[in-house]
């Protein structure tokens, strides 16, 4: 079995469509088992393409009828579609078909959630609606007529007046079949309202199940925010009179921006104090940005086919980093994602799964939605705006506007704006589009006679498919210190082009340190010898705060490699130096937070990677465990002090200064608790009016043994609230000792509340499990065995999630033969599992590969 078989796609093998579509009718009388669903499509031939043949996706679809011209025909339908004798020159297609929305378990086409319709048609979702030319260079016009009972019927567009029980909807803007949306259902409804900049009036309304009214507020603020933001910093102007948002339970990803329908997981809207964390509330926002951005970034310019994903995907997540960064500081906001782009998107780009940000193949589309398109994609972004500086970004994203709405785009259109902006030649740059793998940046300098010289070396290491790299363009913003932590030169962009450079800096008065990368400047691994006085400096005075976090990251990883390699005994000038940090009222408290907490034990195993060694996951789990305890025990009392100075009075807010307080003061009792055993973590359970105070109380209680009767408690207290549940299974996996946590998982799965068919539940429990390395990997191999055995009864289900959450193994070869042996096993398990999905079959090919 290769992944490259005859289900196999491949950019190179592009073809421009045989028909295009000026205008689609689509008619749904709406049931829960036999929907019906009639299409009217105008059609007329593509002068830009050679072919007349007619081809129409459609995926388990029972078909009724079909017209052309008002005449009856007979398609040859397969698996994937039909195809049918069409005239020379325009003509209408005419269909009925038949689908069942109760059986859909795999949540794409239309579906049903408690009770509610709902569709997803991302990526190639419409097929399962009905027939289609469903590639996202077809962009029409839609007209939507639901008849149904229920109270609720919406789609896209503008609404048409209200006829009972027939609700009619019109999309006036040309739109690819993955952005079509309908829901029907019982709602409440939950409204405001947005004046756009030339004086529009848009209705804002957020659907969601009767209890959740008072959990949308925080979203609507969201939503007002990024139209407002969008419109002072692209000059993007909403373009239809209503913007709906549904919220659903049952939803495979985050969101969905169907064009003036965003349909939306609940747990990525609801929020309210007593059931959110302050995590939530800053995901909440982002995502409803992200979601609203795309209205141009996605819908008004979307993409050719979907190896371009990036083209939206890469574009608009860089758009929400931008957002959140104005609304929650830019220097935490960078930390938060960099740290995220290196636990998920550096983890796939070095493993069996490392593809390209624009991919030159697939076998499923959905197992394309990943951390390289999305957040690699929008590090390329940030750095050609760092190459071409703000005024021409701006300029080009101006002319991109304007050159191309209405249309399907290429990474060559996109590219294409900032050569005719600039006049540069980007074919070197083009390069990160298409090369997998995390570029390695070595450093050697030198200082001798005032001068200091700066030697750069760039490898990307061979990816799958991809044993040869070239040299990519790598902006690394570079700032000098003195070793007192003076400023020995500001902030420079060097443009890193060849194999090797050196760089040289004259008249200084001592041996710089060099704080390099500034802000994260390219998405690459910097090394350079460790030298733990120089990071001290720059711990406490990198005028980038962001290498200020990465002094202290690289300190608390040489501490803890210390200790699992040669056993040596806590870094007591690291935790002096934290310490001091966190007591710092001169910074931010949110920084402070961020800069303090040790590093993930992940982390901690890709760092022995990198090196070449066998990280041993349970070792790490207690050395971090050893490691907070010494630094609790060092700083007790400054602990204490700031765990109460940073307790705040008044109402809940999530604003940025409110969390950050909130998230230094839960750094202080998490340390603590290692002290105390969780005696200061019980008092705040206790009193906890907020989830922000729950939640983490309750971590620490259970971490150090005391949270059996709070569980219990939890449990009753929340147990009508689905996303705080699901917080109450992640839990329990994720602080109980590691080596129950199989045990404790076997027990959860038994719970009334556990579900399989619903994606939050099952990534809440299994996911949690296989995202807590010591518990994944304890060396029987029985949290692999127990993932496997769920993913072999999820597949059915619903293969999409399935062949998502296989990426758990993607970090096998990491480990030592026994655990690689055990890996394999669980994964081959689920290879041969009788009728395994196309969606998972790519994934455990390739991993095996
Ligand atoms: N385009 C959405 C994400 C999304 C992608 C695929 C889906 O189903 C397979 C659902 C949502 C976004 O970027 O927000
Ligand atoms: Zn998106």
């Amino acid at each position: 079995m290769t992944a490259e078989n005859s289900q196999t796609i491949y950019l190179k093998d592009y073809q421009a469509p045989a028909y295009l579509v000026d205008h689609v009718a689509l008619e749904f009388d709406l049931h829960p088992t036999a929907t019906r669903v009639r299409s009217t499509v105008k059609f007329r031939p593509n002068p830009n393409s050679s072919s007349s043949e007619f081809f129409l996706h459609g995926e388990n679809l029972t078909l009724l009828s079909a017209y052309i011209n008002g005449a009856a025909v007979t398609p040859v339908i397969t698996e994937a579609g039909l195809s049918c004798t069409v005239p020379d020159g325009p003509f209408i297609w005419q269909s009925e078909v038949e689908i069942n929305p109760s059986a859909n378990t795999e949540l794409s086409g239309l579906y049903m959630s408690n009770g509610m319709f709902c569709t997803q048609c991302e990526a190639e979702g419409f097929r399962r609606i009905t027939y289609y030319p469903d590639r996202p260079d077809v962009m029409a016009p839609f007209d939507v007529t639901i008849h149904s009972d229920l109270p609720y019927a919406l789609s896209n567009g503008e609404p048409m007046r209200d006829e009972g029980q027939t609700r009619r909807w019109q999309d006036p803007w040309p739109k690819p079949a993955y952005l079509f949306a309908l829901v029907a259902g019982e709602f409440q409804v939950v409204s405001d309202h947005f004046t756009t900049a030339s004086g529009k009036p848009v209705d804002l309304n957020i659907y969601v199940r009767d209890g959740d009214q008072d959990k949308c507020a925080f979203a609507l603020e969201a939503l007002k925010a990024s139209m407002a933001w969008d419109e002072r910093v692209y000059g993007r102007e909403y373009d239809l009179s209503v913007f709906n948002i549904v919220a659903v339970d049952d939803f495979n990803m985050g969101a969905m921006e169907n064009k003036g329908l965003n349909i939306f997981n609940s747990s990525a809207v609801l929020a309210s104090p007593e059931t959110t964390v302050d995590g939530n509330f800053e995901r909440i926002e982002a995502i409803i940005a992200h979601e609203y951005f795309h209205n141009w970034t996605g819908n008004r310019i979307t993409c050719r086919d979907w190896f371009q994903l990036c083209l939206k995907e890469g574009l608009t997540v860089f758009r929400d980093q931008q957002f959140s960064a104005d609304m929650r500081g830019a220097e935490v906001r960078r930390i938060e994602d960099v740290a995220a782009l290196r636990g998920r998107q550096f983890r796939e780009d070095s493993g069996p799964l490392a593809h390209p940000v624009r991919p030159e193949s697939f076998v499923e589309i959905n197992n394309f939605y990943t951390a390289t398109v999305y957040e690699k994609g929008a590090e390329l972004i940030r750095m050609l705006k760092l190459l071409v500086g703000d005024a021409a970004y701006k300029k080009a994203l101006d002319l991109y506007f304007a050159r191309h709405d209405g249309q399907a785009c290429t990474i060559e259109d996109w590219l294409a704006v900032f050569t005719d902006v600039t006049g540069q030649d980007l074919s070197q740059f083009k390069l990160w589009y298409s090369q997998a793998g995390t570029p390695i940046v070595t450093v050697r300098d030198h200082f001798a006679d005032g001068t200091y010289e700066l030697t750069l070396t760039q490898v990307t290491p061979p990816t799958p498919g991809q044993p040869n790299k070239q040299p990519l363009v790598i902006p690394v913003a570079l700032g000098l210190l003195y070793p007192d932590g003076t400023e020995a030169l500001d902030t420079q962009l060097l443009v890193l082009t060849e194999a090797e450079q050196s760089f040289r800096f004259s008249g200084l008065h001592a041996a710089p340190i060099p704080s390099l990368l500034r802000g994260f400047s390219a998405p690459v691994i910097m090394q350079r010898e460790t030298r733990q006085a120089e990071h001290l400096v720059q711990l406490t005075h990198d005028p980038d705060l962001f290498n200020r976090f990465e002094a202290s990251r690289e300190l608390g990883k040489s501490a803890l490699l210390a200790m699992l390699q040669t056993e040596a005994a806590p870094d007591d000038a690291y935790c002096g130096a934290l310490l001091q940090v966190m007591i710092n009222e001169d910074l931010d408290p949110a920084f402070r937070a961020m800069c303090c907490a040790l590093p993930g034990q992940d982390e901690i195993a890709r760092a022995l990677a990198e090196q070449g060694q066998t990280p041993d996951p349970v070792a790490i789990d207690a050395a971090v465990h050893q490691l907070s305890e010494h630094l609790a025990r060092q700083g007790l009392e400054a602990l204490q002090a700031l765990y109460h100075a940073h307790q705040l009075t008044g109402p809940f807010s999530p604003d940025a200064a409110s969390c950050g307080a909130r998230a230094l003061s839960a750094l202080a009792l998490r340390l603590i608790s290692h002290v105390d055993g969780g005696a200061l973590a019980a008092k705040q359970f206790a009193r906890a009016d907020t989830m922000t105070l729950q939640l983490p109380a309750l971590g620490n209680l259970n971490r150090h043994g005391q949270g059996t009767e709070a569980v219990a408690q939890f449990y009753q207290q929340w147990r009508h609230e689905r996303l705080v549940i699901d917080k109450w299974f992640s839990l329990q996996v994720t602080t109980c000792p590691a080596n129950k946590a199989v045990a404790v998982a076997r027990d959860l799965l038994k719970h009334p509340d556990f579900n399989l068919k619903n994606p939050n539940r099952f990534r809440a429990l299994i996911g949690a499990l296989a995202m807590t390395p010591a518990a994944f990997h304890q060396a029987d191999g029985s949290a692999y065995n127990l993932v496997a055995d769920q993913l072999i009864a999820l597949d059915d289900i619903n293969p999409q999630l399935c062949a998502r959450m296989t990426t758990v193994f993607e970090t096998w070869r990491r480990y030592d033969g026994a655990r690689q042996a055990l890996m394999r096993a669980a994964l081959s398990r689920l290879a041969a599992k009788p009728n395994l999905s196309r969606d998972t079959k790519e994934m455990v090919t390739r991993l095996l590969d």
